[in-house]
C-alpha cells in the first residue's frame, strides 16, 4: 500500500504586521520603560532596555512581516498582546474556526467530501484548551464520521501528524485522514522581549492523507520514506500549563512565554536535521541531484540556506527551496506545509521532494515525497 498527501489547505488571517510597525511599538515601550525607571537605571539597580530594529530582524531571520488573528492590542504599547473575546461553549472556538477554514480547502483540493474523512488529527504547538479535543469539535463542525484526537509536538506537529495519519491508514483504523495545524502563536509571544518579539505569526494549514488507490487530487505526494526523531533540550521552552495557577507567585513570569537560546538552537539543530535528511535520502537511494524541492520548516532563512546547501551540495534556487517565512514569519508546524501548499506547481510525475520540520523538543521529522 502507498500513502499520499492528496490535498492541502491554507487559512491566512486578514491582519498582518510589518517589522516597522512591530519595532515602532517595541521602541515606544523601551523609551517609556527607560524614562519610568530613569533613577533606578542611573543607580545601576535596573538595566536599561535597548531598541529593536527592522534591519536586524530581516538580516538575522529573513522575516519581513507576520499575519496575526488580532493586531490592534499587539501594537498598543499599554497592552502588547492580542485580545481574544472568550466565546460561549455553544460557539465554534477560534482555533477550531481557522482549522475548519483550512480543512475545507484541503477537502476540496483532494476531491473529497466531509463524509469521506474518518480520522481528524489536530497537530500543532498549542491547543486552546485540553478537552473536548479541538479535533472532535472540528469533526462535529465539518460533519465527519469516525474519530479524532489532538497532538502537540511544537514545530514538528504537522509532519508527526502526517506520519500518524499514514500509520492509521496502513493499520486499517482509518481510510482518509485530515491533519490540521491551527497555529495561533501570538498569545505565546512576549512582545516586550527584544530577542523574540518578531519571530511568530498565526495561520492554519490542513492536509488530506489517504491510500494512493483512492486519491484523485490534482497534486499528490506519495510518502516513500519517513523518520521522526526527538532529543530533549531546554533551549526552546515555555512553562505555560494547567498547573501554573497552583503556583500563583510565578504564574505570570516570563518563562510562561516562548523562550529560546537561538544561537544554541541554530548550532545543535542544523547537524541533527542535515543528518536526518541524508539518512532518508540514503534509505531510498537518492542523490542530491534527484531532489527537486525542499519544503523546509520556516523558522530562519539562514538555517534553511545552510540545510539547503548541505543537502544539495550547492546553494538551492528559490524555486528549489521555497521560503514563505518572509511573509508569514515562523508559524511553527504549519511552515513547511505552507511552503508545499503554495509551491506545488512545476513538478513532474516521479519528482522527489523533501518535507522536513525541526524545532522545540528538540523534534525533527523528514519525509521523502514522490510527486505522483
Ligand atoms: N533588534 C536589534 N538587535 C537585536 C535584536 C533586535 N530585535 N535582538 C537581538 N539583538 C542583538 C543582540 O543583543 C546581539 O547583540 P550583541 O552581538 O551585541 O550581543 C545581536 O543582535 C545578535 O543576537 P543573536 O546572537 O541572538 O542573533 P542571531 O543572529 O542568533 O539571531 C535568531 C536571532 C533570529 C532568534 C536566531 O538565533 C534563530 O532564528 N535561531 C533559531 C531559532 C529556531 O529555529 N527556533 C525554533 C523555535 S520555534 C519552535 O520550535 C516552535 C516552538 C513552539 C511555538 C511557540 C509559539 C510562540
Amino acid at each position: 500500500m502507498s500513502v499520499v498527501i492528496s490535498g492541502t489547505g491554507l487559512f491566512t488571517p486578514s491582519e498582518s504586521i510589518s517589522n516597522d510597525e512591530l519595532v515602532s511599538c517595541f521602541n515606544n515601550y523601551v523609551d517609556k520603560f527607560n524614562a519610568d525607571n530613569e533613577q533606578a537605571i542611573e543607580n545601576g539597580e535596573v538595566a536599561a532596555l535597548s531598541h529593536s530594529s527592522s534591519a536586524f530582524i530581516e538580516k538575522a531571520s529573513g522575516i519581513k512581516s507576520r499575519y496575526v488573528m488580532s493586531k490592534d492590542d499587539i501594537l498598543n504599547v499599554d497592552v502588547m498582546r492580542p485580545t481574544f473575546v472568550e466565546r460561549s461553549n455553544d460557539a465554534l472556538s477560534q482555533q477550531a474556526e481557522i482549522g475548519v477554514a483550512a480543512a475545507k480547502q484541503a477537502i476540496v483540493a483532494a476531491n473529497k467530501t466531509a463524509e469521506d474523512i474518518d480520522l481528524i488529527i489536530v497537530a500543532c504547538a498549542y491547543t486552546q484548551r485540553s478537552y473536548p479535543a479541538m479535533a472532535i469539535e472540528i469533526q462535529q463542525a465539518l460533519g465527519c464520521p469516525g474519530w479524532g484526537f489532538d497532538m502537540l509536538v511544537a514545530c514538528s506537529a504537522a509532519t508527526f501528524g502526517i506520519i500518524n495519519a499514514a500509520n492509521a491508514i496502513r493499520s486499517g483504523t482509518a481510510k482518509t485522514v485530515l491533519v490540521i495545524n491551527p497555529e495561533i502563536l501570538s498569545p505565546q509571544v512576549n512582545y516586550r522581549d527584544r530577542d523574540s518579539h518578531f519571530i511568530f505569526g498565526d495561520v492554519a494549514t490542513a492536509s488530506i492523507i489517504e491510500d494512493e488507490s483512492t486519491a484523485t487530487g490534482e497534486h499528490q505526494f506519495k510518502i516513500i520514506a519517513e523518520q521522526p526523531i526527538t532529543q530533549f533540550s531546554n533551549n526552546i521552552r515555555s512553562n505555560i500549563g494547567y498547573m501554573n495557577q497552583c503556583s500563583p507567585e510565578t504564574a505570570n513570569d516570563v518563562d510562561k512565554y516562548f523562550i529560546q537560546q537561538g544561537r544554541k538552537v541554530f548550532k545543535e539543530v542544523l547537524p541533527m536535521v542535515s543528518n536526518l535528511i541524508a539518512s532518508q535520502m540514503d534509505k531510498v537511494e537518492l542523490a542530491p541531484e534527484d531532489i527537486k524541492r525542499l519544503y523546509l520548516h520556516q523558522a530562519n532563512i539562514n538555517m534553511n540556506n545552510f540545510i539547503g546547501k548541505k543537502v544539495l551540495g550547492r546553494n538551492p534556487t528559490p524555486e528549489e527551496a521555497p521560503i514563505i517565512l518572509d511573509e508569514y514569519a515562523n508559524t511553527s508546524s504549519a511552515g513547511c506545509i505552507i511552503a508545499l501548499h503554495k509551491h506545488n506547481d512545476g513538478l513532474n510525475s516521479g519528482d522527489k521532494t523533501v518535507l522536513c520540520s525541526f524545532g522545540a523538543g528538540y523534534s525533527a521529522c523528514c519525509l521523502i515525497l514522490e510527486y505522483v
